[in-house]
């Protein structure tokens, strides 16, 4: 028996074949995160990495290589798609280059237990399989809202004259509320706003402290809007590649990683606390004028959508219920 095994172990070797070992070998995945270590959108991803890292000894383990200085956050999607790693966590709205419907996610904001059973997340895996060459493993944040902040303030809900700080998220609204939308990485909001490029910028409820941003804030208006959406994506070919323990024991972990998203109900009392607490004033206009905000938000976003992916934007919208 012995023998044997030796024997097709010489003859894979001497047909350039690797020889096929007798228990599966432990894989490792190189991973980055969109956004800088330690912050608050990597900070679950970075939960995960460990996790996985500890309970997949001997099975999978994840290389976390680290934020936007390894790839820039625009470019991350095309690292994915062309394995230049294995698997990241990003936004979609860092590759709706890649997949213009990406911009709708910020539009479902329902719990992802609901997404996996009604078919939403398959729907949005296939659109990942097929334009990004990638498995979405996870999505995070669904109930994050956000929010625009801004350095000057307004008397009505007119952007006239501003220049905003946008990604694709608040792009049509800004644009639609009269204001100059000016896109940028999260890397460059500081500097941007410290210059007085621009008078404002969009981003979650959560995590403006990690970077500064607080002490070139003013204001918070009101109401937050959409829902944030960080996924983990697995490069497809890299996906197929690993066994069924493997693709279990991420798949899994995924899942505890949706589940942390219990954790945001507390933590976003708690930052609009500290919003307050660093002198951040909330811009409330009331509840005629927030209502009338929230349906231009979602209007403007579904038909910029729908222009650009006409047939799968449609169907997010009926996955979306809104
Ligand atoms: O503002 C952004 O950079 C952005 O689009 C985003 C998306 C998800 C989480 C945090 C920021």
């Amino acid at each position: 028996m012995r023998d044997r095994r030796t024997l097709s172990a010489a003859l894979c070797v001497a047909a350039g074949l690797s020889v096929a070992p007798l228990q599966a070998q432990e894989v490792t995945l190189r991973a980055v995160s969109s956004f800088a270590e330690g912050t608050e959108f990597s900070k679950n991803f970075e939960r995960f990495v460990e996790k996985v890292n500890a309970d997949g000894k001997g099975v999978v383990q994840i290389n976390y290589i680290g934020g936007p200085r390894a790839v820039p956050p625009f470019e991350v999607g095309n690292a994915v798609r062309t394995r230049v790693v294995d698997m990241a966590n990003v936004t979609g709205a860092f590759y709706t280059n890649l997949m213009p419907e990406a911009d709708g996610f910020k539009l479902i904001a329902k719990p992802m237990s609901a997404q996996r059973s009604d078919g939403t997340w398959a729907h949005i895996n296939e659109l990942h399989n097929q334009k990004l060459n990638a498995w979405y493993l996870a999505r995070q944040f669904h109930n994050v809202p956000f929010h625009i902040y801004l350095t000057k303030k307004i008397e009505k809900l007119d952007f006239t004259g501003l220049k905003i700080r946008v990604t694709p998220v608040y792009k049509d609204i800004v644009e639609a509320l009269g204001g100059t939308a000016i896109t940028t990485a999260p890397g460059e909001v500081y500097t941007a706003l410290e210059r007085g490029v621009v008078d404002g910028y969009g981003w979650p409820v959560t995590g403006i402290f990690d970077l500064g941003w607080d002490k070139v804030t003013k204001f918070r208006l009101d109401p937050a809007f959409y829902s944030v959406e960080v996924n983990v994506l697995v490069n497809l070919d890299a996906w197929k590649g690993l066994n069924d323990r493997q693709k279990k024991l991420l798949s899994d972990t995924a899942l505890w990683l949706e589940g942390l998203d219990s954790e945001k109900v507390g933590a976003i009392q708690a930052e609009r606390q500290r919003h307050a607490a660093a002198g951040i004033q909330a811009i409330d206009f009331g509840p005629a004028a927030a209502q009338e905000f929230l349906k231009k938000a979602n209007d403007v976003a579904w038909a910029s959508v729908i222009r650009r992916a006409p047939e799968s934007g449609a169907r997010l919208r009926q996955l979306a219920g809104n």
